[in-house]
């Protein structure tokens, strides 16, 4: 029935309006940018191939949604109608296997650079990392060297699910699990990086704002997944890290006297 036809036509017509809506209102699709312009500038290359890519599917899809319109439209079954029998095109299918493959290919090669500086040691800023990171079921254990310097010593300060660190300033944690394969996901930075048990990968990545973003979990790990969220603060000025930093380690010496205390007290 055409009836028919023109539902799905609508709807088609209604999803390559968001199509072509997305690219130029960007903040309305994906999370607010904090990587533009600063040294490790990888939010706005990420970016970059999101929206590249957006346009190739996005031509592609109203193409596809046009051709389908127009065979719901001049097929629809009309009483008295014959049907037709055909065996398809060989060219029209050669065709279309040869472009995709060549549009995969040309992202994939386009895409070599951005994928390199994100993720080869080779572009690792040689920076001390400001934490290491270990994710569990279902919380993110944050370790800082504590007023000595030193990481994995008696004095480190622990934080759970709460990263701190300078704006425009290159930053390395060291990423590790306890237990199974977790993601660590900084949507705002447009860095994502598995967590693998037995492995401490490397993760570098900076801010050009200062405020809190979000820091989650995006590998399906578990029942309680949905909330291994934690907060990522960045500091203007190294001066406020430092106080930050101060005070983290004050409240955490205070809570070590009142339990080491209280062990005492039952005893
Ligand atoms: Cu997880």
């Amino acid at each position: 029935m055409r009836s028919w036809s023109l539902l799905f036509i609508i709807a088609a017509i209604a999803s390559v309006g968001v199509f072509v809506y997305a690219p130029f209102d960007p903040e309305w699709w994906m999370p607010h940018n904090v990587s533009l312009t600063s040294p490790l500038h990888f939010g706005a290359d990420v970016d970059h191939l999101f929206v590249l890519i957006l346009w190739i599917t996005g031509i592609v899809f109203i193409g596809t949604q046009v051709a389908l319109g127009w065979a719901l439209w001049r097929y629809a079954a009309r009483p008295g109608g014959k049907a037709s029998y055909t065996h398809g095109s060989q060219r029209l299918e050669v065709v279309w296997t040869i472009i995709p493959s060549a549009i995969l290919v040309f992202i994939a090669l386009y895409q070599m650079g951005t994928w390199s500086s994100i993720k080869f040691r080779s572009a690792q800023p040689k920076v001390k990392p400001i934490a290491e990171v270990t994710a569990r079921q279902f919380q993110w254990l944050i370790r800082y060297a504590g007023p000595d310097g030193k990481m994995n010593t008696e004095d480190d300060l622990h934080t759970i699910n709460d990263l701190h660190f300078v704006k425009n300033t290159p930053v390395v944690i060291h990423l590790k699990s306890k237990d199974v394969l977790h993601s660590f996901f900084l949507p705002q930075f447009r860095i994502k990086q598995d967590a693998v048990p037995g492995l401490t990968i490397p993760v570098w990545f900076d801010a050009d704002t200062e405020g809190d973003y979000d820091l989650v979990c995006a590998e399906l790990c578990g029942w309680g997944h949905y909330k291994m969220r934690g907060k990522v603060t960045v500091h203007a000025t190294q001066k406020d890290l430092d106080e930050w930093l101060a005070g983290a380690y004050r409240a955490q010496s205070q809570s070590q006297i009142v339990a080491s205390a209280g062990t005492k007290g039952s005893n």
